[in-house]
């Protein structure tokens, strides 16, 4: 690496720090003993300290010191439904005293408890309760996170939700990828008649999930206690006729064959995958669609069946891994944490662990070109680790060696330089 192409008055240089660049064929893209500079938000330059023109520190506006600490791109949760109201935790508890799922779902548990909570809940309370849940990720290191609606189930509810993770992003330093999952459960007024359902998602919410400019993606839950193959269709055909890019829960409880359906229209992601098949691995094979893997799910729920890991590898499919954070199946903000459990409870490398968080989960959210590893051009969006190696991120469990994070070059949380 030359200095030529080293910007002139950079808005900060980063210096004394070794970089997880997730670029290259080698795992992490390490660049040891290296320095970083920062101009108009974005990556200006990068490369080894010794390679440094002497007039980067004088030229730039700050110079920032990172005490031997190792800079990852900031982490992307690529799958998460944070906006809601209320918890689960009392039903967490009556399932430990013995009661079944089905004996809690009676007694107005489950998914539609929630539901319950969040349309009972004003938009400032749904807002200020899934504020923690988002501070909490950042405090991880994570600068974007998709959050999906999908507790409201129906229109004005559904809105508030996408409204809520409107607000998220414009008061804090953190993009925000929101997702309509209008079909995530079949609201009780309508039982027996998902159709109609249906009907009510592609005629009246998507057309104002659009209108409002609210939602980028649209998904579905895809299994035999929520919605068929045929209906998940109708709603990505909606869906892309707004121009909206679509995504999947699949294969989560059962082999539907979601995944088929959704590389046949070009799906960003498929997520959960514990009962993906044969097929489904050949289908996503050699295409663009990302796999999503959420441990923090198959942990909570005390599931056996795990994704076919192996295979997708084989298969040379991009796999990424996100929290999943939400009451009922992962109540987890811990992009760490996940990290650990995708390596122990599915099989990953920790390299692969922080490509997940990374460079695939940037795919899986149609961001790549901008985000998901450090590269002059890219934003500036880092996250920076008081850790020996990079393979620390994966191996801990609980902690926090997160000291800084810096969104679109500009400082937004940690105590490194406090
Ligand atoms: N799969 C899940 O694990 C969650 N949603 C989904 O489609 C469960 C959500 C909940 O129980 O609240
Ligand atoms: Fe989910």
């Amino acid at each position: 690496m030359s200095t030529a192409g080293f910007p002139d008055n950079s808005d900060a240089l980063y210096t004394n720090c070794h970089l997880a660049t997730m670029t290259g064929d080698e795992p992490y893209g390490i660049l040891e003993d290296a320095a970083l500079a920062v101009q108009g938000g974005r990556i200006a330059w990068l490369g080894p300290a010794a390679h440094l023109p002497p007039r980067a520190a004088r030229e730039a506006q700050y110079v920032v010191d990172l005490q031997d600490c190792w800079v990852t791109p900031g982490l992307i949760d690529c799958h998460t439904h944070l906006v809601y109201a209320g918890n689960r935790a009392p039903e967490f508890e009556m399932r430990l005293n013995g009661m079944t799922y089905a004996e809690i779902a009676r007694a107005g548990g489950g998914i539609l408890s929630t539901v319950k909570a969040v349309r009972g809940a004003s938009p400032e309370d749904l807002y200020h309760q899934s504020v923690p849940r988002l501070t909490q990720l950042m405090a991880q290191g994570v600068t974007t996170v998709e959050i999906k609606s999908g507790y409201g189930l129906e229109t004005d509810a559904e809105l508030k939700m996408l409204r809520a993770a409107a607000l998220l992003e414009r008061v804090f330093p953190v993009t925000v990828s929101p997702t309509f999952l209008g079909a995530h459960a079949l609201p009780p007024e309508y039982k027996g008649r998902p159709d109609a359902y249906i009907d009510l998602i592609v005629e009246e919410m998507l057309p104002a999930v659009a209108a409002e400019g609210l939602a980028t993606a649209v998904d579905v839950f895809c299994d035999h206690i929520a919605f068929n193959v045929e209906q998940t269709e109708r709603v990505f055909a909606a869906a892309l006729q707004h121009g909206l890019q679509i995504k999947l829960h699949a294969e989560q409880l059962s082999d539907q064959k979601g995944t088929l359906l959704a590389v046949k229209h070009g799906a960003l992601s498929v997520d959960h995958l514990e009962y993906l098949g044969e097929e489904g691995v050949t289908a996503l094979a050699g295409g663009d669609t990302v796999a999503v893997l959420l441990p923090g799910a198959f942990y909570f729920l005390n599931e056996t069946r795990k994704p076919p890991v192996s295979q997708l590898r084989k298969a040379g499919v991009s796999l990424a891994l996100a929290t999943d954070c939400n009451p009922g199946s992962s109540p987890c903000t811990s992009p760490l944490l996940m990290m650990n459990m995708g390596c122990v409870l599915f099989g990953l490398t920790p390299a692969e662990a922080l490509s997940g968080f990374t460079r695939h989960a940037a795919r899986a959210l149609g961001l790549a070109a901008e985000r998901g590893s450090l590269e002059v051009g890219k934003l500036a969006d880092l996250a920076v680790w008081d850790i020996a190696g990079p393979a620390e991120l994966a191996y801990a469990m609980g902690g926090n060696p997160c000291r800084l994070v810096v969104k679109e070059g500009e400082i937004a949380g940690g105590d490194l330089l406090g």
